[in-house]
């Protein structure tokens, strides 16, 4: 458990990538109560000056003691390295709340999104695991559904943004744009395909089941986090043209009826949710609106025709917040909270 202070040693591990950038950012809007923060990245940033409320912070590399007086360190270096340096961490007394799916699945580790389970950050044993964009987003609006008519199935179909592969990604799209629209050759660096003007249903590898490693990331942290493994999920993950800000087609089917107007009425009041569901008006969540901001936007619900107790959605975040950088500090929030 942390120990309480009044302000505490914070670590952001990834310092200078998409979303560790954000995590200084939210850390500072927020006012986390933070004492001294330290920043981390490869050898390459080393040099580098990052702002921070008044200061510039001096980009450090990683070692085998570098954990040594953080209280609290938020990992987003890639899961490679949270493997290695997020025990290490841990073991010198620093809690991790680690970005990565390294950690995701493993029992002995809580996967925490604050809206939805709080309570299972009190049984963590130094590594707290930041779920999956993409799933984030989707539980936030389920959940409040599920305590009420029970989820038995989820189809969803994600449109997501390029700034969920990260830096480069969002270079090579902006890159590849520029190219097409004055007639040059495009350059493919990041994704297999130009991600320009174009859709990729593929995100992250391929798997023996023909699914993606971002489809069954989905299918698997969606059960840990709502404490259900009877909800049966299905998911196409697909990258589009979008530079931040994932949307998501959900269908669900429910053990008990529920109407639209009763999901609108759920939803109204549901902790990081905003309703924007009002299509006479042209009225739903869109990824330019949603950039920036914290909430988890839903509209277009309205029921599945198709079946007896069927719920239809549409669910907009930024990735780099909601799905990344803001859940991490909120979990570092609710850790100051319980201490
Ligand atoms: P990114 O923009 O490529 O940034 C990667 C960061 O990791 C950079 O700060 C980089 O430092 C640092 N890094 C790379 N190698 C390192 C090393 N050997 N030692 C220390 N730092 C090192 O990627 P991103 O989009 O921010 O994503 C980073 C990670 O966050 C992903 O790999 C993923 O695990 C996680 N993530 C999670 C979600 C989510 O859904 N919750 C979404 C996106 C990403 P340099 O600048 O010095 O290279
Ligand atoms: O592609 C996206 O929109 C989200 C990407 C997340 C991601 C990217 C690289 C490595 C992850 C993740 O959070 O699951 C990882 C990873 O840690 O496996």
């Amino acid at each position: 458990m942390l120990k309480k202070k009044d302000r505490y040693v914070v670590a952001v591990v990834g310092a200078t990538g998409a979303v560790g950038n954000e995590m200084i950012s939210v850390l500072e809007e927020r006012q986390f109560p933070v004492e001294q923060l330290r920043l981390f990245a490869s050898e390459r940033s080393v040099g580098l000056k990052i702002d921070f409320r008044d200061d510039q912070i001096r980009v450090e590399t990683l070692d085998n003691d570098s954990f040594k007086g953080i209280d609290i360190a938020l990992f987003s270096a890639g899961a490679q390295r949270s493997e290695v340096y997020a025990p290490i961490a841990a073991a010198s007394g620093c809690i991790v709340v680690d970005n990565s799916s390294a950690f995701r699945m493993h029992n002995d580790v809580p996967l925490v999104v604050p809206e939805v389970n709080p309570d299972d950050i009190k049984w963590h044993k130094g590594i707290i695991a930041n779920p999956n964009c993409s799933t984030i987003q989707m539980v936030v609006a389920l959940k409040p559904i599920h305590n009420v008519a029970r989820i038995k199935r989820i189809v969803v179909s994600t449109y997501q943004a390029v700034s969920g592969t990260g830096k480069k990604a969002m270079d090579e799209l902006m890159e590849q744009t520029r190219s097409l629209l004055s007639f040059k050759e495009v350059q493919c660096n990041v994704y297999p395909h130009q991600i320009a003007f174009n859709c990729l249903p593929h995100i992250d590898k391929f798997l023996e089941n023909g699914y993606t490693k971002e489809e069954m990331k989905m299918v698997n942290e969606t059960k840990k986090i709502m404490g259900d493994n009877s909800i049966r999920v299905t998911a196409t993950t697909v990258r589009v043209p979008v530079f931040r800000g994932h949307s998501e087609s959900v269908n669900i089917e429910t053990e008990k009826k529920i109407t639209a107007n009763e999901v609108r009425a759920l939803l109204s009041t549901a902790p990081g949710v905003i309703l924007f569901d009002a299509p006479e008006k042209n009225v739903y969540p869109l990824a330019i609106d949603a950039t920036g901001k914290d909430a988890t936007y839903v509209g277009r619900i309205r029921e599945d025709e198709s079946i007896e107790k069927g719920i239809n959605m549409w669910v907009v975040s930024d990735n780099l917040r909601k799905g990344a950088a803001l859940n991490a500090v909120q979990i570092a929030e609710k850790l100051v909270e319980f201490a």
